[in-house]
């Protein structure tokens, strides 16, 4: 394994490490001041508390995290960060455009289905293409892509083959795999929400808190999630979402907002992802410099932010909590320092206070990130680190089918 300059070994790996004092179900210790000690060169910063209520009431089972502070944490997000879904009616409908059960050469069978949705005159269609593995039972579970690069990278011919969506290698490993593109849904574009699903859902003047286009993609799985639900061959209580990037952001807010998604894989995200917003460092992607150069993606509150981390009412471990007790993927890249790998990583370790009120152990409780190249496959939750730029690659993708093994039970 080649070696990291000293540098991005400082930015990632901070020598001082400790462990938390967390038990099972007791409730998580005050974070102020707490992670002084992150990095040599960080300012101190504290974070939101996860098992406290509103009312300043203790979460300590996982029913009052369900009924309480699960609800209070969902509704912080949609009103600061994400956005709301607008309650406008809409029809949906599915049509299997194209079925070959002969596609790659017999071994799996292609769908590619029309997921249409229509409001009032407008309709949009969000093109679905999904292989289910041939030789093998069914239902299958599966990995649904919430594609942001451009349509050849989910080529349903596969004439044109990408590490993006390796089809051939998830197959391989006796999963489905399916994808959409995002601009389906929402171009990715700042166009003062004309186009898309806010074209044909938003009506009228949109409220400070009104859904972004982030929201928007995730909407767009969960209507993939509704076809699921209909085709026998896809195992609707095994589907992993995945996402890249601002993919990776729709990804986690798609697993929190449907609880359908049993699996979420959020590959090098970073701000507004699975990184912490307070985590400073120099290099790192802020909330200022996001809304600045993606206006479109978030909600109008959460501009208010800008040069504010410490003022938002939460922080990304609690959206990676939000997950819980269902299963959470993080990935970083070490020359990814945008996205901030160490933030990254903070945020799925700080969401463990939730998994053990389930029972469940998360990463575990050490704040020690795992070596480049290697992975913490937990309880839960899984967090890899590879070598190399921001991207998506088949090495990531063997980390989340390794961790989908164990998830389901198929692990060797
Ligand atoms: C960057 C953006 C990141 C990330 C990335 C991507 O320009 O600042 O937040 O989303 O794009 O999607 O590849």
């Amino acid at each position: 394994m080649r070696r990291t300059s000293s540098y991005t070994l400082a930015a990632l790996m901070p020598s001082l490490m400790f462990c938390l004092p967390w038990c099972l179900g007791a409730a998580e210790p005050e974070a102020k001041k707490f992670f002084k000690s992150d990095a040599p060169d960080m300012p101190v910063y504290n974070l939101p508390n996860l098992l406290t209520a509103d009312d300043g009431r203790k979460i300590v089972t996982c029913d009052d995290w369900k009924r309480v502070r699960r609800p209070e944490i969902l509704e912080l997000f949609r009103k600061h960060v994400y956005g709301r879904v607008p309650a406008t009616p809409y029809q949906k409908s599915f049509k299997v455009a194209n079925e070959d059960p002969n596609a790659m050469d017999g071994a799996a069978t292609l769908k590619q289905v029309d997921v249409t949705i229509t409001a009032g005159e407008k309709s949009l269609t969000i093109h679905l293409a999904l292989f289910v593995p041939n030789k093998v039972a069914k239902p299958v579970p599966t990995f649904l892509l919430i594609c942001n690069r451009s349509p050849e990278n989910i080529d349903p011919t596969q004439k044109r083959k990408s590490e993006f969506w390796p089809a051939e290698e998830v197959l391989a490993r006796g999963y489905g795999i399916a994808a959409f593109y995002n601009a389906d849904v929402d171009p990715d574009k700042n166009d003062g929400f004309k186009d898309g699903i806010h074209g044909l859902l938003d009506g009228g003047k949109r409220p400070p808190d009104a859904w972004g286009t982030i929201a928007a993609w995730a909407w767009g799985a969960s209507r993939c999630m509704d076809y699921f639900e209909t085709d026998k061959d896809v195992a609707r209580n095994k589907v992993a979402v995945i996402g890249h990037s601002r993919g990776g952001k729709a990804a986690l807010w798609a697993g929190a907002e449907d609880e359908r998604f049993t699996i979420a894989c959020s590959n090098d995200s970073g701000c507004g992802g699975a990184a912490l917003s307070r985590r400073q460092s120099k290099e790192k992607e802020t909330v200022a410099k996001i809304n600045k150069s993606f206006p479109h993606w978030f909600n109008e509150t959460f501009k208010t932010y800008n040069g504010r981390e410490e003022a938002l009412p939460v922080d990304q471990h609690m959206l990676i909590a939000l997950m819980a007790p269902r299963a959470v993927c993080v990935g970083s890249a070490d020359q990814d320092l945008w996205a901030d790998p160490r933030g990254e990583f903070m945020s799925i370790a700080l969401a463990g206070p939730v998994y053990r009120l389930f029972g469940k152990q998360g990463l575990g409780e050490s704040l020690k990130m795992p070596a480049i190249g290697e992975s913490l496959h937990g309880d839960g939750a899984h967090y890899h680190i590879r070598e190399g730029k921001h991207n998506l690659t088949l090495l990531d993708w063997k980390c989340y089918l390794d961790f989908a093994d164990k998830v389901f039970g198929k692990a060797k």
